[in-house]
């Protein structure tokens, strides 16, 4: 029973499911795995959220990631406003979508060209219809555990909400526009390697996250995305490296600055909207050329390039230049993963720890977790005590085993202190 007073979250959650389906937009909102009542949020300012009964609480979740600098970052909120007074939307061409560009070129020297959508889905939907255009191949392969957005040929074996919810592969799919589509499983370079060598000239592109964040956060084994870069050269097949969740959060330049991969396309959302709707992929000038109006693979977006979203990545970019930025993230990170790590050694918990950056995981399990299959084996139960204990506490993590904990510039060792702490108590119930 919670000691929180939330019936304006219950009355709010009560009312909404009337007109929005289970009361929510996205799915792994609705606290579906952990139980009880999501809490409707009023506002969020630095690493803290506050929901409509008046509860603060410490924000693990940051949006889902795009909130690196924190809620309502003053120089973001200022640079918005100035661009809202300018009007909201042209539908015509802007100098604000070449400095959002360049910016991303600055940190990512793969992304040659690059095509701004308005969401990851959008980016990841776009680059493997690019690939398939530009290769003139139709299948796919993807990784058991991933998630790319709610793409139809990508929800088989999806991660995030989709493994939440019980619905990996998600029915309303025709079989027909699957068929395509090959699952491995993650980490395991010897699968990748054997069906290329039987069907390579058929695949048009391996699309992987380039550190798994929706199914917890598992890491690539030494090797791994090297061997995804030298499979995919040898047979001509595209490589995306989707780094919607990591670029310009587990470094500046993402997982493929820090694993020294260079792909073919790079899809991206989250930080480079600065906390407003946007994706974008992009990579060699060759493949990028071969969408329209240069060529004939046909892709568009009435809001693309918001001058408002536009100037809120830009204002983010511009901020995270700053190599500091990244050290310090680390140095806080690496005190709440240690902290957690140690308070569970104490306490004779059992958990798995992953981190890279300021993008971290407990799995509540005893076996190292390397893939979807391990993932899935962590006590999920365990992991709703865990929730709920750290909400009634003032600590606000994502509602699922199988997402991230995201560490924000705003945190300070205070709030990551006290966080060890209440995670400490929470573990002694367990
Ligand atoms: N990729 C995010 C979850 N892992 C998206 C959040 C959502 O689905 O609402």
């Amino acid at each position: 029973m919670s000691k929180l007073n939330t019936e304006k979250s219950k009355k709010a959650f009560a009312e909404a499911q009337s007109f929005i389906p289970g009361g929510v937009n996205s799915p792994v909102r609705a606290f579906g795995a952990v139980g009880g009542t999501p809490i409707f949020i009023k506002s969020g300012s630095g690493c803290h959220l506050t929901d409509v009964d008046g509860n603060t609480y410490v924000d693990y979740v940051g949006s889902w990631g795009p909130l690196i600098l924190g809620h309502a970052e003053p120089r973001i909120v200022k640079r918005i406003h100035e661009a809202v007074a300018n009007g909201t939307s042209y539908g015509a061409p802007t100098e604000l979508e070449i400095k959002l560009a360049q910016l991303m070129k600055e940190a990512m020297p793969s992304l040659e060209k690059v095509r701004m959508v308005n969401s990851g889905t959008e980016a990841t939907m776009s680059a493997i219809r690019l690939a398939r255009g530009f290769t003139k191949r139709d299948a796919v392969i993807k990784f058991e555990g991933c998630y790319h957005g709610h793409v139809d040929s990508l929800l088989i074996q999806a991660g995030s909400g989709a493994t939440t919810l019980g619905t990996p592969t998600s029915p309303g799919i025709p079989q027909d526009f699957v068929k395509h589509t090959i699952s491995l499983p993650y980490n395991n370079i010897d699968a990748v390697n054997e069906v290329c060598s039987k069907r390579g000239k058929d695949i048009a592109c391996i699309i992987v996250e380039a550190v798994a964040g929706n199914m917890g956060v598992v890491l690539p084994k030494k090797g791994y995305l090297e061997g995804l870069r030298e499979i995919t050269k040898r047979h001509g097949i595209v490589l995306i490296l989707d780094e919607v969740m990591t670029g310009f959060r587990v470094a500046h330049g993402g997982v493929q600055s820090l694993y020294n991969i260079t792909p073919d396309l790079t899809t991206l959302g989250k930080i480079i909207g600065g906390g407003l709707p946007v994706g974008a992929y992009g990579g060699k000038k060759e493949i990028m050329d071969t969408i329209s109006p240069v060529g004939p693979v046909y892709q568009a977006g009435t809001l693309s390039g918001n001058p408002v979203a536009m100037t809120a990545g830009i204002a983010t970019l511009e901020i995270l230049r700053d190599g500091n930025i990244y050290k310090t993230l680390e140095e806080k990170s690496k005190r709440l993963a240690a902290g957690m790590e140690k308070a569970c050694k104490d306490a004779g918990i059992p958990a798995y720890h992953t981190r890279l950056g300021s993008m971290l995981c407990t799995f509540f399990t005893d076996q190292p977790v390397t893939d979807y299959a391990t993932a899935k084996r962590c006590d999920t139960k365990r992991y709703a005590k865990f929730f709920h204990g750290m909400l009634e506490r003032g600590f606000y993590f994502a509602p699922s085993q199988f997402e991230a904990v995201f560490v924000s510039m705003a945190h300070g060792e205070k709030e990551i202190d006290a966080t060890v702490n209440a995670f400490r108590e929470v573990i002694k119930g367990f």
